[in-house]
């Protein structure tokens, strides 16, 4: 019997204390459910550790009211398996929580994955033993695990920033963060509600809290562009359309800049009249989506492109909005793009309501929340229940949140504590045998991530099954390499605009934390031929060690079973 087999049948239903398997993987979101489905299919034997006590990852943790994708439910959603493209229903153009959630646990028990993830277990930490090659696990639940690979899918956005706000433990009404919204549905009805933050959870949470909400007040520190969603029941005729030719949809992505079904446009901005570029921009604003950021190919290359583009926004949010002075709040000044943008269902709108308060934080800044509710420089507001939308530790946050040791006992956090530094986001250099699901340095949260996901774990599989295969005992990233990649990825990011501002992608939302631009902005095209060639040449870029140590009982090509 294949050992992977073995391990699992032990694995079923119990914390063992201590247990060896081929690979330990964090996290049971999108990745890691993919990550148990593609490692089994090698003859594997894994285990997704999960914190939550149930699986799902982002779409877990963020149930706030209005929580939803905002790349379309067809894209966002898996296709390696053409029956499960067919069989799902999607019931909208852009899936809520509740649905994304269902679907995650459907494809968990379609393919009986539920069997290689343990919940209710946050890995503390993971070091790597050079004398073993084996990486040793330690989990919250007192459990020693070993294996010879590690693979973090640990999510992009899973890690709530710390709050940042003085006496927000002082508060004594009811207090939630978006991040970690309760599972039972919480009331608004006829309460004085104050929201902290306005970017995409924000967006999505004010328009239907407003409805309930007796009062709303909303602390906002920076604008957010929002295009339209334009969101819509998707009718059997459509869903039968798409599916007709899945296939083609997904090869659609692979040629798009940011992983999504929409034509790459090759016109620049500054080649038409402002007339025709304002009538481009209202169509890609009828239809909704992010679309609208493919008008022209150069709207986060060309400061004037993306000015035009700006414009137009603040043009739409001053139509919407009826007060001047609260649409004026309400927009963005910074490049459109630079910081994540987000889609409107019924955001702007929320500001004409009469119970809605906007608060410029800018010209009033929150002094400190009190025991009855938000202190500015300008008023006290009472609150029953706050909001609290501010954000994640994004894309490093859970990955540093765990003691990980490398080579000579060198901590990750201390490695990347002048930025992260990775080779294609996919591993880095010092920790043999780690690999990263949409790590920094990886197209990851500017694309779709699912489809970003899929192709990390394809190709992790890939590299792993291909060490095995020549009795390898380390996969590692030279030096060399790593330094490359992120020179070339500085390069890139240099040529556009998404630097010019304080975002999450930079860090910069985290008090303390090194400003490196974190995603790779070469597009996904460009990185899916990056990574084919570096797999085709052989892993360039990685170097393999034919260490004949022992992997447990057995050497890892003995334990592999077959891709
Ligand atoms: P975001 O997009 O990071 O938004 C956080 C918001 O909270 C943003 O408006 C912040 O203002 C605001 N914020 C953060 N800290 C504070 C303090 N201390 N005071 C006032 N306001 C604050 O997080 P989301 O959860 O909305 O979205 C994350 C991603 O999930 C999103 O981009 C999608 O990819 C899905 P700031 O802009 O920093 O001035």
């Amino acid at each position: 019997m294949p050992r992977g087999v073995l391990a699992r049948k032990k694995f079923k239903g119990k914390k063992m204390k201590s247990a060896h398997y081929n690979v330990v993987v964090v996290g049971a979101g999108f990745s890691g459910i993919y990550s148990a489905y593609r490692l089994r299919k090698l003859g594997l034997s894994a285990v997704v550790l999960e914190a939550a006590d149930g699986i799902g990852g982002t779409w877990y943790w963020n149930r706030y009211p209005g929580a939803r994708c905002d790349i379309p439910s067809m894209e966002y959603s898996f296709q390696f398996s053409d029956e499960l493209q067919q069989e799902w229903n999607w019931s909208e153009r852009y899936a809520t929580q509740p649905e994304i959630l269902k679907y995650l646990e459907h494809v968990a028990d379609k393919f009986d994955l539920r069997r290689d993830i343990q919940l209710n277990t946050r890995v503390e930490s993971a070091s790597y033993d050079e004398a073993t090659s084996l990486w040793t696990i330690k989990t919250n639940q007192g459990q020693t695990l070993t294996a010879p690979y590690f693979i973090l899918g640990t999510g992009s956005l899973s890690v709530p920033k710390d709050i940042d706000i003085p006496g927000a433990n002082n508060f004594a009404g009811r207090i939630f963060r978006t991040s970690t919204w309760p599972k039972e549905e919480i009331d608004f009805t006829g309460r004085r509600v104050g929201v902290i933050g306005t970017g995409s959870s924000a967006l999505q949470a004010i328009p239907i809290i407003a409805e309930k909400a007796k009062s709303l007040h909303v602390y906002q520190r920076t604008a957010t562009y929002a295009v339209p969603a334009n969101n819509y029941p998707l009718e059997e005729e459509t869903l039968k359309k798409i599916k007709s030719d899945y296939a083609g949809l997904r090869e659609r992505e692979r040629q798009n800049y940011f992983a999504v079904d929409l034509p790459s446009p090759t016109q620049s901005a500054l080649e038409v009249s402002p007339e025709e570029r304002a009538s481009r921009y209202e169509e890609k604003w009828q239809e909704g989506g992010f679309g609208f950021m493919f008008a022209y190919y150069d709207l986060v290359l060309s400061k004037e492109a993306n000015d035009a583009a700006s414009e137009f926004v603040r043009s739409k949010i001053r139509q919407i909005v009826k007060d001047p002075k609260v649409a004026e709040i309400l927009s963005p000044k910074q490049p459109i793009s630079c910081k994540r943008m987000c889609l409107d269902i019924g955001y702007y709108e929320t500001f004409n309501r009469e119970n809605v308060t906007l608060v410029d934080l800018q010209s009033t800044p929150i002094l400190e929340v009190t025991e009855q509710g938000v202190r500015t420089t300008a008023d006290h507001i009472q609150f029953d229940d706050l909001v609290l939308a501010t954000g994640f530790d994004a894309m490093t946050g859970a990955i540093v949140k765990m003691d990980i040791r490398g080579r000579e006992g060198v901590a990750l956090k201390e490695k990347w504590g002048n930025g992260p530094s990775t080779y294609l986001g996919i591993a880095t250099a010092g920790f043999p045998n780690l690999f990263m699901v949409n790590g920094p340095g990886s197209p990851s949260v500017l694309t779709n991530m699912v489809a970003s996901i899929e192709h990390h774990i394809d190709w992790i599989s890939d590299c792993i099954a291909s060490a095995m295969k020549t009795g390898s005992a380390t996969v590692e990233v030279t030096p060399a390499a790593e330094s490359a990649w992120m020179d070339h990825s500085a390069m890139v990011t240099g040529a556009t605009l998404f630097h010019s501002c304080n975002s999450w992608y930079l860090g910069a939302n985290v008090p303390g934390k090194a400003r490196v631009f974190m995603p790779y902005v070469g597009g996904y095209p460009a990185y899916l031929q990056k990574c084919s060639e570096v797999a085709r040449n052989g892993y360039e870029g990685f170097s393999f060690s034919l260490s004949p140590k022992k992997f447990g009982p057995k050497t890892n090509s003995e334990m592999f079973t077959g891709v």
